[in-house]
């Protein structure tokens, strides 16, 4: 094991300023009120560090906060994930695994520099990212539609988006970065025109849900990996929009055609199986959009517990 395997680092994170809908930020505590945390200590017997109540930032948001280079909220999402780059790394330095839960998926660029930099520190090592998601996250300020960040923490986490402005992502620094080389996205379903330029420029590699019909997900795992390397520390990023809406329905971008439930459960389990895992986020659940508003949300709160759980190691005989 490449962390402690008995210890994890808990960072709840009510944060939804990388996109426009409200409600994902209510996704951590609607997690850890279905009992995810007291599962995690009680029956699978693990040593939780951090607390367990919910950050919400609200002492970073500054008073104003204009769009800069297309991007929207840009200084919240940048002093809330350089925040929370400082709470990611100050767990994984210690050699605790690191479970985030989210938010949306813009505080993926504090996870990874948090992680990254710890473990640079820690072992010498780079860490892989496995970005499971029916996108691909990777669109630059300038090649993104939306100007929701959301839809970018992979092109600045790995320096594609480049910014010198502290204020603005520059505090990332080397040190916080993720070589593409070592990243491998798995369920892609819903990619931009824009994004699909910027993987192949760079040849990332990524297996949509064509190569998921095409080869099963039992080789596409081993797949992704074969390219990750043995014995590299792993970063998982799960957004839960990855699952089919019949899964999680309660997320802000549903895309139909996704991983069943039972494929996004055997990604985590077999990722954990490495023994390798450093961090998982679990993102994108939003409780409050849902047509049937209860059971909708239940059915994604549990989708993503079972998720976590998995990852975690609880499905081994
Ligand atoms: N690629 C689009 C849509 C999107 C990205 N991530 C989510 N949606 N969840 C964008 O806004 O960048
Ligand atoms: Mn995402
Ligand atoms: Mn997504």
């Amino acid at each position: 094991f490449l962390s402690n395997p008995e210890d994890i680092g808990v960072v709840a994170v009510g944060f939804s300023g990388g996109q426009g809908k409200s409600g994902v930020d209510a996704a951590p505590s609607a997690l850890i009120e279905s009992g995810l945390l007291a599962q995690l200590q009680n029956e699978l017997n693990y040593k939780l560090h951090g607390d367990d109540k919910v950050n919400a930032y609200n002492d970073l948001v500054p008073k104003e906060d204009p769009p800069y280079r297309n991007m929207k909220n840009p200084g919240t999402v940048s002093a809330v994930t350089q925040r929370l780059s400082e709470q990611v790394y100050s767990h994984a330095k210690e050699g605790r695994m690191v479970l985030t839960l989210g938010g949306d998926h813009s505080i993926a660029i504090g996870t990874i520099a948090g992680t990254a930099k710890a473990i640079r520190e820690r072992l010498g090592r780079e860490i892989a990212v496995i970005w499971v998601d029916a996108h691909a996250d990777i669109n630059t300020p300038e090649t993104s539609d939306s100007g929701n960040i959301h839809g970018m923490p992979v092109a600045f986490v790995s320096g594609l988006a480049k910014e010198e402005k502290p204020e603005y992502f520059g505090w990332l620094k080397s040190e916080h970065m993720l070589n593409v080389n070592k990243l491998v996205y798995i369920g892609l379903r819903d990619v931009d025109a824009g994004e699909k330029k910027i993987l192949r420029a760079n040849g990332i590699k990524a297996f949509s849900m064509f190569d998921i019909d095409r080869y099963g997900i039992g080789r596409v795992v081993e797949m992704a990996l074969a390219h990750i390397g043995n014995d590299t520390p792993i970063h998982l990023s799960f957004d839960v929009d990855a699952l089919d809406p019949m899964w999680a329905p309660s997320t802000g971008t549903p895309v139909r055609g996704g991983l069943t439930l039972r494929e996004g459960d055997f990604i985590c389990e077999s990722v954990h199986l490495t023994g390798n895992l450093v961090a998982v986020d679990l993102v994108e659940v939003n409780p409050s959009l849902a047509a049937d508003r209860e059971a909708e949300a239940n059915e994604t709160i549990r989708a993503g517990c079972s998720l976590v759980r998995c990852a975690l190691g609880e499905s081994l005989l």
